[in-house]
């Protein structure tokens, strides 16, 4: 379907509810002209992971690869007012999360369309909502491959913390009582076409969704038990059995150990080594069957500027062995 790669387009969503409960505001990047979307706290710089990523080169090595790149934060996203978004239950900021990902799922759906490879980076895991409903709605046969130290598939009543980035797999999945205000988020996404690796902080409650609903996983376990080549091709025997589907790989960078990605909200230790990350997204690229990328939680605000430095890197490496960087 993909005939050959052509364009790759970024799509920044530095967005972080979830540390940042305020305003949403719309910054223009004066050398850009881009327009960037913040969680709206009152120091700059503190939400811009996307950015860094960007202004690390990101762009300029992908091109690199061959690829033609389009910087894509041309996108308005509408503003909600925290003071206007109460809790729905103990979800938190659902109004905000709901429009953001919502604009989201059209500006990822918009470039699926064109046959552009969307490459979203956050921000905010809860945009996966946004990011797999764009690109299953272009190619509802597509499978996901979720990397990730937490199987974010909390439903509204098993979460315990009411962090919508605990949450958007069983949105996707529609699991769960539904709740109107994401009612735009439609249950495209099927229970086998999903397949986890690198999970090491997983919910008693999320356990429970898992076992229930056969939803394949690769713990860290099974990481080390079989090597991570084994388990990658495991996890897409299992999704993806021809080789023939497309593939959204939604890459948390928290799956990566804290030693070698410290700048995220919630580290797990005893996570992917920097070579098991780059392995994942090497092995998908050679599918040649890649469809969509996310890099998330890339968190800027969390850390020494080392470790700040050292995260945006691995991000940035990351998205370009994902690309075709490391294959002779
Ligand atoms: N399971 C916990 C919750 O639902 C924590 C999960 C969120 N952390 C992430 N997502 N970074 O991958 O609140
Ligand atoms: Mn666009
Ligand atoms: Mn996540
Ligand atoms: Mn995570």
């Amino acid at each position: 379907f993909i005939s050959e790669p052509k364009t790759v387009a970024i799509v920044g969503c530095p967005f972080r509810h979830v540390l940042s409960p305020v305003i949403v505001v719309y910054r223009t990047d004066a050398s850009s002209g881009n327009v960037l979307i913040s969680g709206g706290q009152p120091r700059v710089g503190v939400d811009r992971g996307p950015i860094h990523m960007v202004e690390a080169g990101l762009i300029e090595q992908i091109s690199e690869l061959g690829w033609k790149v389009k910087f894509d934060g041309h996108h308005q996203f509408e503003d909600v007012n925290a003071n206007n978004d109460p809790p729905i239950g103990i979800l938190k900021n659902p109004r905000l999360v709901s429009r953001v990902t919502e604009a989201v799922a059209k500006v990822i759906e918009g470039h699926a369309r064109l046959g552009e490879l969307p490459v979203t980076l956050g921000g905010d895991h809860s945009l996966a909502m946004g990011t797999i409903s764009g690109t299953l709605s272009v190619h509802p046969e597509a499978c996901v491959v979720w990397v990730d130290a937490h199987a974010d598939i909390n439903t509204v009543e098993s979460t315990d913390s009411g962090n919508i980035h605990g949450m958007p797999v069983s949105f996707l999945l529609g699991l769960g009582s539904q709740i109107p205000e994401f009612s735009w988020v439609k249950p495209i996404l099927k229970t086998d076409r999903i397949v986890y690796i690198g999970l090491r902080d997983v919910d008693a409650g999320e356990k429970r969704i898992l076992r229930e609903n056969n939803i394949k996983a690769f713990s860290m376990h099974e990481v080390d038990k079989y090597g991570i080549g084994k388990v990658v091709e495991m996890a897409l025997d299992h999704v993806n059995p021809n080789r023939d589907r497309p593939i959204h790989l939604s890459f948390d960078v928290d799956a990566l150990d804290p030693s070698v990605a410290p700048s995220t909200g919630t580290p797990v230790r005893g996570g992917l080594t920097f070579r098991e990350g780059h392995f994942i997204c090497e092995a998908i690229c050679e599918t040649g069957l890649l469809a969509a990328l996310d890099l998330m939680e890339v968190n800027p605000s969390l850390a020494d500027d080392v470790s700040v430095r050292q995260t945006v890197q691995v991000g940035c490496s990351l998205v370009r062995s994902a690309l075709g960087e490391t294959l002779l």
